[in-house]
């Protein structure tokens, strides 16, 4: 419910505003800017319970379970875990165990819980922000047209201010894959004969993580369909920017469509595929711009749950990004 009224809210802020007098319109978006990050802010407070929720009521359940299988090295370890976050109350990743394998597991879900509560904070600021910047543009517009430049300048300035403000969003990931060291896994633009032919696109069915992300270039954009749109890191010139799929389970991966960001001079002419089976893979011909896609044709399927897209270079010092992601697999 909270969400369908923001963005009954949010629409309001949109299209409601036309109606009424110049003079008060950027106040009143000011005033439901601020309003609806009050809401977003209430909305990801932590429960009373803690940010970590039923984590205890789990370890007890655990703890009951393998009572029932007579496993007394893991009724010492899951007792040990609940007293240690007792006092602690967070989930560190020197607290993981390696056994017993449920204990590490149920540590392994709780432990993200902030992040992912986290990330999805800030992803709903960055939209929020995204709609408010653009309804500043409508009234600057409107401003503008009626030939009232003060107002304008006025509505401007607020829009140099917002942009000028903004903090570069930074997700962080949470580690629930074991890290396997790389190997090199030559790309080949050979179809591998009847290979190909019983995929298909699985881009829409993988969970997307992203390094960070400049507000107005948020990390869906690269698997909305649409070349004009995309995905962009905040952290300039640097190569440890990522874009990421995650599916559910193991998928059998044969191919991959790619398009660089869309901007006149921004380029990543260079760029690496990681997989979670310890598979790298270096495309060294990233065709420039979103106009051009690049398509790839694994040399043998590989099967992994996520795959990673890092810069090896960048033309000029500037910002990694995609605008667009399609990976064929099965
Ligand atoms: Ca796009």
């Amino acid at each position: 419910m909270r969400i369908v009224a923001t963005i009954l809210i949010v629409y309001a802020l949109c299209t409601v505003a036309y109606a009424e007098q110049p003079s008060t319109e950027l106040t009143n978006a000011q005033n439901m800017y601020k309003e609806l990050l009050q809401k977003i802010d209430t909305k990801f407070r932590p429960p009373p319970e803690g940010m970590y929720g039923k984590y205890p009521d789990a370890l007890d359940a655990l703890k009951s379970q393998l009572q029932s299988k007579a496993d007394l090295d893991g009724i010492l370890a899951v007792t040990k875990e609940i007293d240690r976050f007792k006092l602690a109350q967070n989930i560190p990743d020197d607290a993981i165990v390696q056994t017993p394998p449920e204990l590490r597991n149920l540590q392994q879900k709780y432990a993200e819980i902030p992040l992912r509560i986290e990330n999805q904070k800030k992803a709903e600021v960055a939209d929020l922000t995204k709609r408010y910047l653009d309804r500043l543009k409508q009234i600057q517009d409107i401003y503008t047209r009626a030939g009232n430049l003060d107002k304008a300048l006025e509505v401007k300035s607020e829009i140099d201010s917002l942009l000028s403000n903004i903090e570069p969003i930074q997700l962080e990931k949470p580690q629930t894959q074991p890290i396997t060291p790389y190997n090199n896994h030559p790309a080949s633009n050979n179809v591998g004969g009847n290979l190909l032919g019983e995929s298909k696109d699985i881009t829409q069915e993988a969970e997307i993580s992203v390094s960070d992300f400049h507000p107005l270039c948020p990390a869906n954009n690269v698997v909305d369909g649409n070349q004009d749109s995309k995905w962009r890191s905040d952290k300039r010139g640097s190569t440890s920017a990522w874009f990421q799929l995650t599916w559910k389970s193991p998928r059998t991966l044969t191919g991959i469509t790619l398009r660089d960001s869309k901007h006149p001079t921004e380029w990543t002419p260079e760029m690496a595929l990681e997989f979670s089976d310890g598979t790298r893979i270096e495309i060294k011909d990233v065709p420039r711009g979103s106009d051009a896609e690049k398509v790839i044709n694994f040399e043998k399927p590989i099967k992994a749950t996520w795959l990673k897209i890092t810069p090896i270079r960048l033309s000029r010092g500037y910002y990694f990004g995609l605008s667009e992601v399609k990976v064929m697999g099965k």
